[in-house]
């Protein structure tokens, strides 16, 4: 069995997965998703009901990424996020790069005007993202370090610079979550946190653990102190997320972050990205899902996206709907935290136009996967269905 269990993690990870990271995904079966109802809706931004009119009515949100140049490019982005979308997260414009400068100045210009647009159409926002190993604005923190006299003096500026980021994020935004600390576990298939030597070496990547004493989990425990001392100071609410990739496929990386949040009381919600593939089965969802909600906190999938896997009778409609009715029938209404998509359009998907990973084609028009979603909440809404 355990012979088995490594054998597949190593296969997994000979095998690339679809974000290009290294995973421990275990070879999965397919299986038949629940029956949908037929209700084909006139869908688009004329129809009656939007997906978050259904989503609400069901009793939770549902939210799109989306980035600056998307918003300002798109005219149709909009009329789609107005229609269909209650939840919004921006791609990278509050991640630690766009905000602070290589000089370490703060702006936040160019997020603003995305708020501004968000608030006037009702979108709520989530914060993305407070604490991340990828784009960081690392010539600021490298020059912390060069100017520091000595190690300790280096990691405590990185620390202090981390801790006025998340003071002054928390204290200019207005969210309904933040996504606190990002992927701070490994891809070793053991649960590991994230240390120097797992993380990629592209650029922008700075692990902030290293300076923290206790590493990964230090730093982590240091975030959410920050995050939630930040929301008192200047009396604001917010739920606070850990948030991680790959948890449908790797056990020990779930277990590792519930685990993580079921001892940390400043962790109010655990997020699950989902960019997964249409290879998933419902048993792998379900498990997820069952330990996510055991935790007592928030449970949020953060990221989804669905491009084709290897199994061509699989569809992205059948899972998207699948992954929504798992989620409404495990996860208790209080514990929702809804379910955001990586994106809007096929066109700006980070995974590539030409994996269709999302809702909408490129030219903005509903795909079957949107039919498919819509009547599956119209169904369960009890909304009017005329
Ligand atoms: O969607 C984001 C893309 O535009 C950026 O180029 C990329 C940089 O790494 O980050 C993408 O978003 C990531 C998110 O912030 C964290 N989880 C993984 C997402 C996809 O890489």
């Amino acid at each position: 069995m355990k012979t088995n269990l490594w054998l597949s993690l190593l296969l997994a990870s000979v095998l690339a997965c679809a974000c290009g990271k290294d995973d421990t995904r275990p070879p999965v079966t397919p299986t038949p998703p629940d029956p949908v109802d037929p209700v084909v809706p006139d869908s688009g931004t004329d129809a009656k009901w939007g997906l978050k009119d259904l989503a609400q009515a069901c009793g939770m949100v549902i939210g799109a990424e989306y980035t600056y140049s998307e918003y300002t490019q798109d005219k149709q982005l909009q009329e789609v996020l107005k229609h269909d979308f209650d939840v919004v997260t921006f791609g990278n414009e509050m991640k630690h790069d766009n905000i602070v400068s290589g000089s370490g100045t703060i702006s936040f210009s160019r997020p603003d005007q995305m708020v501004g647009w968000a608030n006037d159409c009702g979108l709520k926002l989530c914060g993305h993202t407070l604490g991340w190993h990828s784009q960081q604005q690392t010539d600021y923190l490298q020059t912390l370090i060069d100017r520091a006299a000595d190690a300790d003096a280096a990691a405590a500026a990185i620390r202090d610079a981390h801790a006025t980021f998340v003071d002054k994020m928390v204290e200019h935004f207005d969210v309904y979550a933040w996504d606190v600390v990002n992927e701070a576990f490994a891809d070793d298939g053991m649960g590991s946190w994230r240390n120097s030597g797992n993380t990629e070496a592209k650029y922008h990547v700075f692990l902030w653990g290293n300076y923290f004493e206790g590493g990964t989990k230090g730093f982590a425990d240091a975030a959410f102190r920050s995050a939630k001392e930040a929301l008192a100071r200047y009396g604001k609410k917010a739920d606070l997320y850990i948030n991680d990739y790959n948890l449908e496929w790797n056990p020990a990386k779930l277990e590792s972050l519930c685990k993580y949040a079921e001892g940390n009381p400043d962790v109010t919600g655990v997020g699950s990205q989902m960019h997964c593939n249409t290879d998933l089965s419902v048993d792998a969802i379900r498990n997820m899902l069952m330990r996510m909600v055991k935790t007592g906190k928030k449970v949020r999938i953060s990221e989804l996206d669905v491009p084709q896997g290897s199994i061509p009778t699989n569809s992205q409609a059948d899972l998207i709907v699948t992954i929504f009715d798992q989620y409404l029938k495990i996860v208790p209404e209080a514990q929702r935290g809804g379910i955001t998509f990586w994106g809007v359009s096929d066109k700006n998907s980070w995974l590539g136009a030409n994996k269709e990973p999302l809702l909408f084609d490129a030219a903005y028009r509903p795909k079957e996967s949107y039919d498919k979603l819509y009547a599956y909440l119209l169904d369960r809404s009890g909304l009017d269905k005329e």
